[in-house]
């Protein structure tokens, strides 16, 4: 028999439509948030739902209920859940079409759907688009000119990013970065390459790679380039100089050039644009030109430089790490020799945000705890997510926690090191409240708190959950602050100098999430974050041993918002950390 082999993608929208459903035929409120946390919870897993369903492990999903199970059971057996249809029935088929647009959801929808006549999903955010140009949104009840103005902007920017080509996360970056310079280190002919560009600065996303190349015979290299194995399209080819396409879509540029005059081509392609221009302005100052190929100044002759030090030495300027190459004020701290420290991988002595196959993660409670302890690490803490009251009942969540404990203590008395930290992550709820009643978070070691449902919520809304967390007195991190998901779901919004403030004002840590598609605080906020004299913290999240090793890109997001050893909690020493994270009930 065949299955349906469904993405989360095509899953979640599917749940999605269901759960839209049951708001506008009214289905009861605590039903309605039940399924919303499962959906979010669905919607929060890094391996497949498919896969989990397939190998029977669903029902280790917390929060996931019986009926849900039954219905994913269904979806995967026949394409579709006999139960959501019916609950469709009636509903206009265009609604279905609004319900991904930003600041619409299922009740906009339907009156919208339903007030037009649209009836096709495939057309309706068109329909709508034009409707509202022509200002016929605001003569619907309960619809004025602003929020018609909104719903335009809302429905062009998606437009907008459905034809903008996406971004590729750094961490996928990395391995094409890898297969290029492997295969170009083995021509033989090449002294020095590096991928530059925004992958150098350590961006969360890359558009595409630039590689500066040195070498003694560059028309060899371009040859040799060409005949790189993923190359799908040839877009220029010059003796010093070409870009291709590979097969996964991505844009390369390389620029050859000689040994001597490498450091200004690296500097050059490193950028930014916007650290470029600033530089060039500095050395204009100086009655000095830049270029890829060096610094003129009043004699004729360009002066080489082979490196970047003594590129930026020659400007009178210590070396900038390229994380904070942005175009603020980096020059400006250069010459003021007050650049930052920025912290390191090495720094690091612990992680405290993981999950194990108790929620959503792939490998068991002792073998993360092993993992912990080759690493080195002086302290790891897990944080699966909370397991759900309504759905366990609370007897059940009280056994389930103690013996979680006695496992946890007992792995200890066996171990010198790493101090292993037991709490939950538990989720802001769309109302303010958490997962976890206090009663239950005061006798673990610790909390994180993270929204993981309702980020379209308004700003207020969103800043007063943020806060509300902040200060219970049980919650020691906010998780992935933000919410985004890079390419999939664009951050929240709160009033980030508020959140900060509170952060700052309770003693509490704002992580700084290493996922690859989080990387959440993002740079800025993390910038933003250490001015306001937020502790920060940065966590793996990782959902299987290998995720331990996500923590580097953490880091480089640090650096990005300028991040310097002091600032980041986990590189202190165990007692020093423990007394920071406020931890509770440790002897
Ligand atoms: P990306 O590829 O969108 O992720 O970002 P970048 O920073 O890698 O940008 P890209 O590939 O267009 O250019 C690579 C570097 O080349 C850029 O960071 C700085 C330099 N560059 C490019 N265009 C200009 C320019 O018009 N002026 C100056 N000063 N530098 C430029
Ligand atoms: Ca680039
Ligand atoms: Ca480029
Ligand atoms: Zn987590």
């Amino acid at each position: 028999m065949i299955d349906y082999r469904l993405s989360n993608k095509e899953v979640i929208r599917i749940l999605k439509e269901a759960l839209a459903a049951m708001e506008i035929k009214g289905y009861n409120f605590f039903r309605i948030r039940a399924y919303q946390n499962a959906i979010s919870i669905l919607d929060n897993l890094t391996v497949s739902i498919y896969d989990l369903w397939e190998t029977k492990r669903l029902d280790e999903i917390p929060g996931i209920g019986e009926g849900l199970e039954a219905n994913l059971n269904e979806l995967f057996k026949t394409g579709k859940v006999v139960e959501f249809e019916k609950l469709k029935e009636g509903l206009p088929d265009g609604m279905f079409g609004l319900l991904g647009i930003r600041g619409i959801g299922a009740k906009k929808s339907y009156k919208l759907a339903k007030a037009f006549k649209l009836n096709n999903r495939e057309n309706s955010a068109d329909k709508i688009r034009d409707l509202a140009k022509a200002g016929k949104i605001r003569t619907l009840e309960g619809f004025g000119e602003k929020s018609e103005k909104d719903i335009l902007s809302s429905i062009e920017q998606e437009k907008q990013s459905k034809n903008k080509k996406e971004r590729i996360l750094y961490s996928k970056a990395e391995e094409v970065v890898e297969r290029i310079i492997s295969y170009m280190k083995n021509s033989g002919l090449v002294k020095n390459i590096e991928a530059a560009g925004s992958f150098r600065r350590k961006n969360a996303t890359i558009g595409d790679l630039d590689f500066p190349i040195s070498t003694d015979n560059p028309e060899q290299v371009i040859k040799y380039f060409m005949g790189y194995p993923e190359i799908k399209e040839v877009i220029v080819q010059g003796d010093k100089k070409a870009s291709v396409s590979l097969t996964n879509d991505m844009q390369v540029d390389i620029r050859v050039c000689s040994p001597s005059s490498y450091g200004a081509m690296l500097q050059y392609f490193t950028g930014s644009k916007q650290h470029n221009i600033l530089l060039r302005n500095y050395a204009l100052s100086k009655k000095m030109s830049l270029s890829e190929y060096g610094i003129k100044d009043t004699s004729k002759d360009i002066k080489e430089f082979k490196d970047e030090i003594s590129f930026y030495k020659y400007l009178d300027l210590p070396y900038i790490p390229p994380e904070i190459r942005n175009g603020t004020n980096e020059i400006e701290s250069a010459l003021k020799n007050n650049l930052p420290k920025l912290i390191e991988i090495e720094d690091i002595r612990g992680d405290v945000h993981m999950h194990t196959t108790d929620s959503d993660g792939i490998n068991t409670l002792e073998e993360m705890i092993e993992m912990g302890a080759n690493l080195g690490y002086d302290y790891i803490g897990i944080t699966d997510h909370a397991p759900s009251i309504q759905s366990r009942g609370y007897g059940t969540v009280l056994k389930l926690i103690s013996d979680k404990k006695k496992k946890i203590t007992e792995i200890s008395r066996r171990l010198n090191k790493p101090k292993i930290l037991f709490g939950y992550e538990v989720n802001i709820l769309a109302d303010s409240s958490l997962g976890l009643p206090d009663e239950i978070m005061k006798d673990l070691d610790y909390c994180v708190a993270s929204i993981h449902t309702s980020f379209n919520q308004d700003s207020e809304t969103i800043t007063n959950r943020l806060i509300s967390a902040i200060e219970n007195p049980y919650i020691n991190i906010i998780g992935h602050p933000s919410g985004r998901i890079i390419n999939q779901r664009d951050p929240s919004d709160p009033k980030w100098d508020r959140v900060f403030k509170a952060a700052r004002d309770n003693d509490k840590i704002l992580e700084i999430n290493s996922q690859p598609d989080r990387l959440d605080l993002t740079d800025d906020l993390i910038r933003s974050a250490i001015d306001w004299g937020v502790k920060l913290m940065i966590n793996s999240d990782a959902h299987s041993l290998d995720q331990y090793s996500y923590m580097k890109y953490g880091i480089y997001n640090a650096r990005r918002g300028w991040a310097e050893k002091k600032d980041i909690i986990n590189t202190y020493p165990l007692n020093d950390f423990l007394k920071e994270l406020n931890v509770r009930n440790i002897s």
